[in-house]
Order: structure tokens, then sequence, then C-alpha cells
């Protein structure tokens, strides 16, 4: 693949787990909502901030690129760092409690299991992981492993980290494919049934395919879910993108009218979705509005240098 439209998808994953985040932050618990509305309202904004979606995909994108790969203990302090710094971003019960435990001299992979019995199986692990995703798109093992053991910070349930799991490898297959040529869901699907093992995400990867030809929202919803559990909201984003895959305008959007945890299922699309179309596939008037995005950038640039050199 040309080497501008790899960094191209690099940039367009990290902006578009952004720029989705941003979209639906406003409409987070609601039913459901009408695409205009949420046109309506990111116009009305002057800057499109993000939640703790993006902060934590920043954590992520940082400590990857400081340590060249994965390293729990800094990945787990950057994150309590960051949470410090902007506490007020959105986020869910667990990490807070879980950096709490990890200052008070828990180790960083066994927090987590103190929570839930036996961890959390919430999206948070899953929203932040499309760094992820890009950096080891070419080393399904090496994806698999660090979206486990990135999960295992914060989100240690079986169903918590192989939501995060499916997600990045996603992401992985969007930057595979050649943005120009025409996708195949039932291929991209079989794809991720190949890598997936939990039956609990085979089931809902059926369920998506069923629901392929269809438009009906509430169907979606009844169906895949639009929830704040990984398995609720990881293959609703797979669904969002697969349906849409040639705009990412119209796949983020239909994300977000679904209801329910709209940032975060528009950031777990905007991520698929630009992972495969690029940045330049983002609308101007989001992209250049996202708070941060240079900053966004500059991590996924770096991301792509780290992957250029291994
Ligand atoms: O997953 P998490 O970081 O939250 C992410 C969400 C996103 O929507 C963000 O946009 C932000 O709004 O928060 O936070 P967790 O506390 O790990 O999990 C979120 C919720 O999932 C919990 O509050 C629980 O309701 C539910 N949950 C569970 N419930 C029962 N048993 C997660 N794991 C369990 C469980 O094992
Ligand atoms: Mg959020
Ligand atoms: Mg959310």
């Amino acid at each position: 693949m040309d080497k501008e439209v790899l960094k191209s998808k690099f940039l367009g994953s990290l902006v578009g787990t952004g720029v989705g985040d941003a979209l639906g932050a406003r409409f987070e618990g609601w039913h459901m909502v009408e695409p205009r509305a949420i046109e309506a309202v990111a116009e009305g904004q002057e800057v499109l901030a993000y939640t703790d979606d993006t902060h934590m995909m920043i954590g992520t994108a940082e400590s990857l690129v400081r340590n060249e790969g994965f390293d729990g203990e800094h990945m787990a302090r950057t994150f309590m760092q960051n949470y410090n710094r902007e506490p007020w971003r959105g986020y869910g019960p667990g990490p807070p409690r879980i950096f709490r435990l990890i200052k008070a001299g828990e180790a960083w992979d066994k927090a987590a299991e103190r929570l839930y019995h036996g961890g959390s199986y919430g999206n948070g692990s899953a929203m932040r992981i499309a760094p992820v995703g890009i950096l080891y798109h070419d080393d399904s093992a090496k994806l698999r492993e660090v979206a486990y053991n990135s999960s295992q910070i914060t989100h240690s349930h079986e169903l918590g980290k192989e939501g995060a799991a499916l997600q990045a490898y996603a992401i992985a297959l969007a930057v595979h494919l050649e943005p120009s040529a025409v996708l195949d869901p039932k291929e991209f699907l079989a794809r991720l049934g190949e890598f997936i093992h939990h039956e609990v995400y085979k089931q809902k990867l059926a369920k998506i395919e069923m629901l392929l030809n269809k438009t009906d929202r509430a169907k979606v919803v009844a169906e895949l879910g639009n929830g704040i559990e990984a398995f609720n909201s990881v293959p609703t984003a797979v669904y969002s993108f697969l349906s849409h895959s040639r705009s990412f305008e119209e796949a983020v959007l239909f994300a977000v009218s679904l209801g329910g945890d709209t940032d975060t299922i528009g950031a777990m699309t905007g991520a698929i979705s630009g992972a495969y179309l690029g940045v330049n596939s983002i609308p101007d008037k989001w992209r250049t509005k996202l708070e941060n995005r240079l900053y966004i950038e500059e991590l996924a640039d770096k991301l792509y240098e780290s992957g250029v050199q291994k």
C-alpha cells in the first residue's frame, strides 16, 4: 500500500475516534437522535470537545509511542496522570476507583480484578483501542496480546478484553483495505469471526450479518444493543461502519443516532471508518473543529513512524 495512504489511515483512525466521540458527547443516554439534530448541534459548536473515550485513547497512544510498544505499568501511570489533570471528561465509575487502588500500591494488572466480581465488561477498554489497532495492523497475535493486556489495566473481565480485541481487529482489517476498493461486509465479518472465539461475540457477529440490508434503527438497537457494555456496543459500531462503509459522515451519524452510549459507539465507528477511508474522508467542518486535533495527529504520525521502523 502507498505510504501516504497508510499514514492517512493512521490519522483517520485517531481523529475519527475524536470526532465520533465529540459528535456523540451531547447525546449520551438519549433514546434515539435524528441525524439532522446531531449535525445542527455540531454546527453550533465552536470546538468539538471530546470525552474520556478520546482522552484515554490519547493516553494509550502516548504510552505506545513513548515505549515503542506496550508497557503496562507505564500505560496505567499515563492514564492516571491524564485523569488527574482532567477528571471532568466523563469517566465511567470504574477507572477512577482502579486508579486509586494502583496509587495505593496495587499492581497495574491486578487492580481491575477487584471491581465487579472479576473485572468490568464495560466498553472503556474498547473505546480507547484505536492506537493498538493501527500499530499492530500487520500482526494479529501481537494485536490480540496488547489489546488484552491494555484492557487488563481497567477491564479484566473476559468480555471486556474480547470486546477490546474485536474493536482493535476491526480497525486492523480496515487499515488493510484499499480505500477505493469495494468492501465486502460478509468477508469482513468472516474475518472477524475467525479472530474472535467468545460465543457472545460470535452470536453478535451473526446478527450483524442478518441486519446488513435493513435500516430499521430500532431493530439494530434491539438486536445489537447501544449500551455501556462492550458486547452491547462494539458489535453496534462494527454494524454502523459496515452498513455505511463508503462514508465516514453517514457511518458516524448513524452510530450516534442509535442513542444510548452515543459518544462511545460514535468513537468506535469513527475509528474503524477513519482507518478504512483515511483522514480526508472526515468532513472538514468536523475535523478542523476537533479539540486538540494537532496533538492527536502528531501521535498518529509517531505511531506510523514507529510502525515503519519495526
Ligand atoms: O467501561 P467504563 O470505562 O465506562 C465507559 C463509559 C463510556 O460510555 C464512556 O463514554 C463513559 O461515559 O463511560 O467504566 P466501567 O465502570 O468499567 O463500566 C461501565 C459500566 O458497565 C458500569 O458502571 C456497570 O454498569 C457496567 N458493568 C458491569 N455491570 C455488572 N457487572 C461493567 N462490568 C460489569 C459487571 O461485571
Ligand atoms: Mg465518554
Ligand atoms: Mg460513552
